[in-house]
């Protein structure tokens, strides 16, 4: 059995991601989503395949729950503007006590500190592998040397470096058309590759159109935050979502679905 499976659906797989409290602050927020549980209840009535969070929201919102949990080891705030490190905050055995059947990490390259984070990733990756759990990777590149985060170039060296690194799955920013995703999901070879949902767009056409254009690339499905529940309707979303993502259908037959 692949460590993936049990996120996955005919090998795809739709991920709510939650962990945007710490990344960027409450300013993501409304008097809806502030409130974990309305995200939770998305998850659980959304057909989503994973929920992500940092540990505190999983340890006072997440039990019982049966949408597998994906818990986040590292984090950082949005207020340090200078090179990017998210440090460790919580251990692959408390992720395991806590129910989740994966952790996440993310690593920025590029930035002055990679090295340390690609070290603590790489002991991660062990640990986790040895409960038999993936160990996913959002790694995005970032720093002082890094010009154009999504080009097609640096979203393909993230894929490729995550890949190499062992990850189990990537995460990456989508690079703006099916051609540079389809290079970025072959650099990652075998390695399972989601796009990042990102903010919020103009009109859920648009964001729906980077997740079709994606999928036709070769992902394994999306890791979105914002664009699901931040919508008007996030139950609506996640019912395209699912029919692109997971049923392989056309944006026009997604967009259909009311
Ligand atoms: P969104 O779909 O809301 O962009 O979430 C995806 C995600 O990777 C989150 O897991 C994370 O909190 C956020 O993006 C980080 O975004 P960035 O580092 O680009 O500000």
């Amino acid at each position: 059995m692949n460590r993936m499976d049990k996120l996955m659906r005919n090998g795809r797989s739709l991920i709510l991601a939650y962990d945007q409290g710490i990344e960027h602050g409450p300013t993501d927020f409304d008097d809806r989503n502030v409130d974990p549980a309305y995200v939770v209840k998305i998850a659980r009535e959304g057909g989503f395949d994973a929920f992500v969070s940092q540990k505190g929201i999983a340890e006072n919102f997440y039990s019982g729950e049966k949408v597998p949990l994906l818990i986040k080891l590292n984090g950082k705030t949005a207020i340090y503007k200078k090179e990017p490190i998210a440090r460790q905050n919580c251990s692959v055995d408390y992720a395991v006590k806590l129910g989740a059947a994966a952790v996440g990490y993310t690593i920025y390259i590029g930035s002055a500190h990679e090295g340390e984070m690609m070290a603590e990733f790489g002991r991660i990756q062990e640990q986790a592998h040895e409960h038999g759990m993936p160990a996913i990777l959002w790694i995005y590149p970032r720093g002082e040397f890094v010009r154009e985060d999504a080009s097609r170039d640096m979203v393909a060296y993230a894929a490729r470096t995550g890949m190499e690194l062992g990850a189990d799955a990537v995460k990456i920013k989508y690079s703006g058309d099916v051609e540079s995703f389809s290079w970025a999901v072959k650099a990652a070879g075998k390695t399972p590759v989601y796009m990042a949902g990102g903010p919020k767009t103009a009109t859920e056409d648009e964001f729906l159109k980077h997740v079709s254009d994606c999928m036709k690339a070769g992902a394994a499905g999306v890791a979105v935050g914002r664009n699901a529940w931040q919508s008007d309707d996030p139950l609506r979303t996640a019912r395209r979502l699912n029919a692109i993502v997971i049923q392989n259908k056309t944006l026009d037959e997604a967009l259909a679905i009311k």
